[in-house]
C-alpha cells in the first residue's frame, strides 16, 4: 500500500498541511479528513477503497459522470497538441469551433460567446459587459446592478456584491457601490412540498419594479438571477416569476442575466434552463458542466445585439478591453468539445426529461420522515429541508452530510438543506440507492 492510500497516515499528515481549503471547516476537516482518490461513473472511491455515490456531481459539474474515457482522451490529445495559445490578438481553431458549438445550443438570439475560466469569472464578465454595453450606447447613467437575496454568483467582488448570502459578504467590506437586491422567492408557508415550479410567488418579481421606482429605472444596468438558485438550497422559481422579471426588464431597458453556472448542460432537461422556462435573457453565464468539470472553463453567452453594440469604433480598436490569459484555453476547448460530443451522443442534454418523474417521486417519498419540513425538485435536482435544531442552525444538516458519507453517499448540505444533483447518467436503481441512503440517515438522526 502506498503512502497516499493509508488513511491513518493521511489523518496525521493533514493537520499541519499547507493547504488552506476553500469554503471548508479547515480545522475540523484536517482532524478527520474525507478524501477521494479515484472516480468512475457516478461513484467516487476513497483511498481505502470505499465506493461513494456522488450525489452532487462533484460540485454540480460532472454531468456526464466521472472519468469518461472520451473526455480524458480529448484532453490528453489537446494538451499534447497545443498546450497554450495567447487569446489576445492570436487564435487557435478549437476556440472558434467550440464557441460555435456552444452558440448552436443556446436560446435563439444568444449567438456570441466570451470564454472565461470559472463561474465567478463569467459573472464578473457579464456584469462588466452589461455596464459597457450601456456606456457605448450613450446610456452610461445605467450603473446599478440588481441581484437577489439568497443568490450565489461566485466569489469575486462583483459576484459577491450582487450575491445575496450574508455569510459570504459581511467580512469583505463595502463590495461594489450601486448594488441592490430583490427579495428571494422561498416561501415554505405557501409552497412546501411543491413538485416542480411552485404555484405561489410570481408577484415577487414585482420587487424589481419597486427597486426601479426607488432608484429610477434609468440608473439600472442589469438584473442577475439564477433561474433556479441552487447553492442556497434549491429555490425553484414560482410559475410565471421569470417571465414577469423579463417583462419588467423590457419595460425599463434593463438587461436580464441568467446565471446558469449550474442549471445549464442538461441539468433541467435542456441545454440551458432558459429553454425550459421559455424565457430568454440577454446574457447567460455558465461554467462547470461546460467541460464536465474536467478542465476549468466558463463562458458568457450574449445576444448578437450586445456584441454588435461594441463594434462601433474604428476597425483598429479593441472592442472589449476585457479577457483572461486563459480565456479559450486550448486544453479547456478540447475538453469542452469532447464533453459536448459525449452529451450529444448519449442524449444527456435532454435525458433528464425522462428521468424527472421518477426522480421526483423518489425525492418526495421521503415526506413524513423526522424533521423533514420541505421537499422540492426540478430537473435532476432535489432539496430536502430539515427543521433546524434549536440554537444550532445547520447542525442537523451537517450531521446528515457526515452520516451519509459513512453510509456511502456524498451530498452537499447548505445549512439544514440537503441538495441532490447526481450525474445525468444515473440509472433508476442508483436513484433508489441514493434516496435509500438518505432515508436511512434521516431515520437515524435526531
Ligand atoms: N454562479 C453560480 C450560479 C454558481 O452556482 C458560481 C457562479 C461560481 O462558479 P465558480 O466556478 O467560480 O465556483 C457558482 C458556483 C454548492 C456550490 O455546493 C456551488 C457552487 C460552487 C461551489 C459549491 O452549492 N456554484
Amino acid at each position: 500500500m502506498n503512502e497516499r492510500a493509508r488513511p491513518e497516515s493521511i489523518g496525521q499528515s493533514l493537520e499541519n498541511s499547507a493547504f488552506f481549503m476553500p469554503f471548508s471547516m479547515n480545522r475540523q476537516f484536517k482532524k478527520a479528513p474525507r478524501l477521494v482518490s479515484r472516480a468512475e461513473g457516478i461513484h467516487y472511491y476513497t483511498p481505502e477503497g470505499r465506493k461513494i455515490i456522488d450525489g452532487t456531481s462533484g460540485l454540480w459539474c460532472v454531468n456526464a459522470g466521472h472519468c469518461r474515457t472520451a473526455i480524458a482522451e480529448g484532453v490528453a490529445k489537446g494538451v499534447a497538441t497545443l498546450d497554450f495559445a495567447p487569446p489576445f490578438q492570436l487564435g487557435h481553431p478549437l476556440a472558434f469551433e467550440f464557441a460555435d458549438r456552444v452558440a448552436a445550443l443556446a436560446p435563439e438570439g444568444l449567438q456570441k460567446v466570451f470564454f472565461t475560466n470559472s463561474g465567478s469569472e463569467s459573472v464578473e464578465t457579464a456584469l462588466k459587459l452589461a455596464l459597457a454595453y450601456h456606456r457605448v450606447r450613450g446610456e452610461g447613467h445605467r450603473t446599478r446592478l440588481i441581484g437577489r437575496e439568497r443568490g450565489y454568483h461566485g466569489v469575486n467582488f462583483g459576484g459577491t456584491a450582487v450575491g445575496g448570502i450574508v455569510g459570504n459578504r459581511k467580512i469583505f467590506g463595502a463590495l461594489l457601490a450601486g448594488v441592490d437586491h430583490m427579495r428571494h422567492t422561498h416561501d415554505l408557508a405557501r409552497n412546501a412540498f411543491s413538485k416542480g415550479e411552485p404555484k405561489h410567488g410570481a408577484e415577487l418579481a414585482d420587487d424589481l419594479e419597486r427597486l426601479c421606482q426607488l432608484h429610477d429605472p434609468s440608473t439600472i444596468a442589469a438584473v442577475i438571477v439564477e433561474p433556479v438558485a441552487c447553492s442556497t438550497g434549491v429555490l425553484v422559481p414560482p410559475v410565471g416569476y421569470l417571465k414577469r422579471l423579463r417583462e419588467i426588464c423590457d419595460r425599463h431597458g434593463i438587461l436580464l442575466i441568467f446565471d446558469e453556472v449550474i442549471t445549464a448542460w442538461g441539468r433541467l432537461g435542456e441545454p440551458f434552463a432558459a429553454l425550459r422556462f421559455k424565457v430568454t435573457p440577454d446574457l447567460i453565464t455558465t461554467a462547470k458542466g461546460i467541460t464536465n468539470g474536467t478542465v476549468p472553463m466558463g463562458a458568457v453567452l450574449m445576444k448578437e445585439t450586445l456584441y454588435q453594440a461594441f463594434l462601433t469604433g474604428p476597425d483598429t480598436s479593441i472592442e472589449m478591453p476585457h479577457g483572461y490569459t486563459y480565456s479559450a484555453h486550448p486544453v479547456a476547448c478540447a475538453a469542452g468539445l469532447a464533453t459536448l460530443k459525449v452529451y450529444e451522443e448519449e442524449g444527456l442534454l435532454t435525458r433528464v426529461k425522462e428521468l424527472e418523474p421518477y426522480w421526483e417521486a423518489q425525492a418526495h417519498s421521503l415526506k413524513g420522515l423526522p424533521n423533514v419540513i420541505d421537499i422540492r425538485n426540478i430537473g435532476l435536482i432535489a432539496a430536502i429541508e430539515l427543521a433546524p435544531r434549536e440554537g444550532a442552525v445547520g447542525a442537523r444538516g451537517f450531521e446528515v452530510h457526515l452520516k451519509a458519507w459513512e453510509r456511502g453517499a456524498y451530498m452537499r448540505v447548505t445549512g439544514d438543506i440537503i441538495a441532490l444533483a447526481p450525474p445525468l447518467i444515473i440509472e433508476k436503481p442508483q436513484i433508489d440507492a441514493l434516496f435509500d441512503c438518505l432515508r436511512g440517515v434521516l431515520k437515524e438522526i435526531r
